[in-house]
């Protein structure tokens, strides 16, 4: 079978397309990192014939040498990929050294990875050292969320805080809270490695005045996170300067201890 047709390139064109319409990635806005295992990458490419290196600009961590990404290209646009997946996207194996990735598949109009790699890779890095089940990393730019991060300090504590008293199932659905960086200059390493410092904590970090980035098993698991903080951003915005009902902290605690979720220290005081 040919890999265009494979159930990975099919995952990551329908979700951007949803994320696409969701009003998240405009014009090139947005970027998903797709760890495939080798067993399956072996299906497609029996014997690895590279199309031709691209330069990392970093060395990326030993867990990730000799691994395959699936990622969506830079300057490319979300909802294009459902109909050119192979211009989109592309399929690299991280190189024995570190330093390169070996393009197998892809970037066909001689395009190479998203500029966020960087702080993909090394947050995959951090999250397989948890756990080592996680595959993707997704970036997005939710409109709620933004809003949010722009009336908030930059503070994970506040931050969750208000997620978790806006949406019963904010604190079921990421219990760690979601880690916050201020406002930086994107596509650099150092984004990148305040990012993995962040996933070292939590599965979702919100990058102040730009987006998110959210981890996960697959697919589902990475959007329902980042769908979660934006449904409960856009209550929050909603309602911002007119709430009557915020949830109580007994409510949250109830609900940690329901689901047997160990919480975020500090963010509701345990009486
Ligand atoms: O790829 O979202 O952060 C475009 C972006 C940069
Ligand atoms: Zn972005």
């Amino acid at each position: 079978m040919n890999f265009i047709e494979s159930r990975f390139v099919k995952e990551v064109s329908d979700i951007t397309s949803n994320m696409y319409r969701q009003g998240w990635d405009e014009r090139n806005g947005g970027n998903i990192s797709y760890m495939i295992d080798e067993e399956y990458v072996r299906d497609y490419f029996p014997v690895e014939k590279y199309i031709r290196d691209i330069e990392l600009g970093f060395v990326a961590d030993e867990i990730l040498r000799n691994k395959y990404f699936l990622v969506t290209g830079t300057g490319k646009y979300f909802k294009n990929v459902i109909n050119d997946p192979e211009a989109n996207l592309g399929l690299v194996k991280i190189s024995e050294d570190g330093k390169v990735a070996h393009l197998l598949w892809g970037y066909r109009d001689g395009g190479r990875f998203t500029s966020e790699f960087p702080a993909h890779l090394m947050s995959h890095a951090v999250r397989l050292k948890i756990n080592p089940k996680n595959r993707i990393i997704m970036h997005t730019h939710p409109t709620y969320t933004i809003c949010m991060g722009a009336c908030l300090p930059t503070d994970e504590v506040i931050f969750t805080r208000k997620l978790w008293k806006s949406n019963t199932e904010a604190v079921v659905v990421f219990p760690e809270g979601v880690g916050v960086l201020p406002c930086m200059v994107c596509g650099t390493t150092e984004i990148g490695e305040a990012t993995a410092e962040k996933m070292k904590k939590h599965r979702i970090v919100s990058w102040t005045n730009h987006g998110i980035y959210g981890a996960g098993n697959d697919i589902d698991e990475a959007f329902g996170l980042i769908e979660t903080v934006e449904k409960t951003a856009q209550i929050y915005m909603l309602t911002l300067g007119r709430v009557v009902n915020e949830i109580p902290d007994e409510v949250i605690i109830g609900l940690a201890k329901l689901w047997n979720l160990k919480m975020m220290p500090g963010v509701i005081e345990e009486k």
